[in-house]
């Protein structure tokens, strides 16, 4: 699946103050360039549309990474998805070519070659010549609904493509037209190359990515590519996309075609789940022009899966469609447990995280004119589709259950397992909490700091009562306090939810921290902008930073999510040469530092065991010192890893355990080389 939630984020920032200077370098070189070079009047026109594309690719596409890259070909399927969706097209073949190139086609109707009136160009010219120009002829039909992230299209993709070839099957014709170097068009424009079957139908559009705009990477990758067809055809129940990679000797070809839509989508993501019945519901309908579709399979495991998508376009942020879908199912499964007496009408309802927990549901909205929210517009913000999907999922969730009473009854005690496992975690925290409020009692194994602001206050919590030692008198004691573990902390892949703030290391985490935990945890109360996990670089210290991880990820995810959780990365070897230290962090350094020495110098090696080996000034100025120190910031990747690596070592056989931590823990394979 293309995840789109980072792209924007990157190069947006700071477009307002650059955009002055921009235009005026602009119109400078384009003035440059008339003069260069011999441009045709419509060459010239040709530029001035696609220049800002080429010249500030970020704004267009988000990113040139390889993310970027891949947004390339979804530009272009997208647009034979919409004529999927106005009910014209079937078939959809992406190939990736030997070349480098990427082939798009379908059996649609054809992009139009008439003249549009607006740009005097023919459609297909209209298309990939104008930025925007997407949905200007559309036909009477229904409305576009068209996706693309940024909603650009094919111009964009000229733009950045040394070379697109666009062929429109059409009226018994062949029609051809052909641009180079970022949409020059070649004489003669559009022409007719040939003749086909009067019922032949279609587009095909072949492009190849430019490097100099793509410079991280022009290569196209498969699986990527192949997430992103196989959930365009869980959206468009009936659509056959087939991928092709024609670049090895051995030609891959994979069909993907979901007659069950977003149902079998459902079923895609529940592979490894246990369903609580077999069945998968769906509800769809229509109001205000807005098409609503929802699937949806309550499961036995404890987190929820929730996918949503507006004009096929992940909305990653969530949005009006996934509120009024939780909306729905919270008022009626909790109106008709109590309809059927299993509830008592004295007790409480149950609550969405009752109701939520081991869902897996997918929701899709098409709608004519969507408004996106969010810092990376990844929202869906039309107020109106909170009630149209709440009362199109409700309506019909209340006649399903009243028709289907033994599911009702089998997901009417799902979620009274989810509800008893919320409130015995509850009692026990407050057994914690209890006198002191929010975080209990500061650990007195804390060596709190005195700065009070927590952007600049840092927790390191240190493996070890020695290296906690060393660390406490190392540290700049204004920002940095030091939390000390001892031993193995809890294993919270054996620990339920309840037992978790049991433990006394896991306890003064929490305490410390200040922030609560579980569904309780609030991000806005942590004490500490940078949580910084310093464990050995070896592999006992691997499954400690693992635990943490694992524990950081089920019980304070939002700590990872917003970037507070770090690896601190100790150096493995300290070069003595004419009094100077010189630290070396990767095993990779050690030869290269050797090489820079004079030859014969004499020099003295010490390698770091463990940070208990280091003296406090030692730690402080190489693993602590925020101008020298390294740091790893963790993802949710690599708290991810780190859930399976844990997953994996639950056994009791220790040997394959170390070798699995060394060798599929991402962030110990960092560490441990
Ligand atoms: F735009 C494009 F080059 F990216 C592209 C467009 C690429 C591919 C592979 C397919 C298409 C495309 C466009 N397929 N089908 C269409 N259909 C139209 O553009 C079209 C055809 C007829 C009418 C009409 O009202 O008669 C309207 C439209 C938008």
């Amino acid at each position: 699946m293309l995840e789109e939630k980072q792209i924007e984020t990157e190069e947006k920032v700071n477009d307002d103050e650059e955009v002055k200077f921009e235009k005026i370098d602009e119109e400078t070189e384009r003035e440059q360039e008339r003069g260069k070079k011999d441009y045709s009047g419509k060459d010239i026109q040709v530029l001035k549309g696609l220049e800002p594309v080429r010249e500030r690719p970020g704004m267009y596409i988000g990113t040139t990474s390889s993310r970027g890259l891949h947004h390339l070909i979804r530009e272009i399927v997208d647009n034979a998805v919409d004529e999927a969706l106005a009910g014209y097209c079937h078939n959809i073949f992406v190939s990736l070519e030997k070349d480098g190139s990427v082939t798009v086609s379908d059996d649609g109707r054809g992009i139009p070659v008439d003249v549009v009136s607006d740009t005097g160009l023919s459609g297909v010219e209209t298309v990939y010549t104008v930025l925007h120009a997407g949905g200007k002829f559309e036909g009477s039909e229904g409305y576009k609904v068209s996706g693309g992230l940024h909603g650009v299209g094919a111009s964009v993709v000229n733009a950045l493509s040394t070379q697109v070839n666009v062929k429109v099957f059409k009226n018994g014709q062949i029609y051809e037209i052909q641009f180079l170097n970022g949409g020059h068009t070649q004489e003669p424009g559009l022409h007719v190359v040939g003749n086909c079957d009067p019922s032949k139908t279609g587009t095909t559009v072949n492009f190849t990515p430019d490097p100099s705009i793509f410079k991280e990477t022009v290569t196209f990758n498969y699986l990527e590519v192949k997430e992103y067809l196989r959930q365009t055809a869980y959206l468009n129940k009936g659509l056959s996309l087939t991928l092709t990679d024609n670049r090895e000797e051995e030609i891959k070809q994979e069909n993907f075609c979901y007659q069950g839509g977003i149902s079998e989508y459902v079923a895609y993501l529940n592979i490894g789940r246990t369903p609580v019945f077999d069945n998968i519901l769906y509800f769809d309908g229509k109001s205000e022009s807005v098409f609503v579709e929802a699937a949806f399979q309550p499961t036995k495991a404890s987190s929820s899966i929730v996918r949503s998508f507006c004009n096929n376009i992940m909305t990653a942020g969530g949005g009006t469609h996934e509120e009024g879908f939780r909306l729905a199912i919270v008022r009626e499964l909790n109106r008709y447990f109590k309809f059927k007496g299993w509830r008592k009408e004295n007790e409480d309802n149950f609550t969405a995280d009752d109701i939520y927990e081991g869902l897996t549901c997918t929701i899709s909205v098409k709608h004519p004119d969507p408004q996106y929210e969010g810092q990376v517009k990844d929202k869906l913000g039309n107020a109106e589709v909170r009630k149209i999907t709440s009362s199109i999922v409700g309506n019909q969730l209340r006649d399903f259950l009243e028709q289907n009473p033994k599911l009702g009854r089998l997901y009417y005690e799902r979620v009274l397992t989810a509800c008893k496992g919320r409130l015995a975690a509850e009692r026990a925290r407050n057994q914690v909490i209890g006198k002191s409020g929010v975080g209990g009692n500061l650990p007195d194994k804390l060596a709190d700091c005195v700065s009070k602001n927590p952007e600049e206050r840092e927790l390191f919590i240190v493996e070890g009562n020695s290296a906690g030692g060393s660390a406490k008198n190392g540290r700049d004691a204004f920002t940095q306090a030091i939390l000390p573990l001892r031993g193995k902390i809890l294993n919270i892949e054996k620990a339920a939810d309840t037992r978790i703030e049991k433990n006394a290391e896991i306890e003064n985490m929490i305490n410390a921290i200040g922030a609560g935990f579980g569904s309780q945890f609030d991000i806005t109360k942590a004490k500490y902008h940078k949580v910084i996990i310093m464990t050995d670089a070896d592999v006992d210290g691997s499954h400690i930073r693992i635990l943490l991880l694992t524990f950081f990820y089920r019980f304070m995810k939002p700590l990872i999510e917003n970037g507070y959780v770090y690896i601190a990365q100790p150096p493995l070897y300290k070069l003595t040469y004419q009094g100077h230290d010189y630290y070396c962090f990767k095993e990779e350094e050690l030869p290269i530092l050797k090489s820079k020495l004079p030859q014969n110098a004499r020099f003295s090696l010490q390698r770091y065991k463990g940070l208990g080996e280091m003296d406090p000034s030692q730690l402080a100025e190489t693993t602590m010192d925020k101008d020298k120190r390294l740091m790893w910031k963790v993802t949710i990747q690599d708290a991810e890893e780190a859930e399976l690596a844990l997953t994996d070592l639950m056994g009791d056989n220790v040997q394959p355990r170390k070798e699995f931590i060394t060798a599929n823990a991402k962030f110990v394979k960092n560490l441990d080389i």
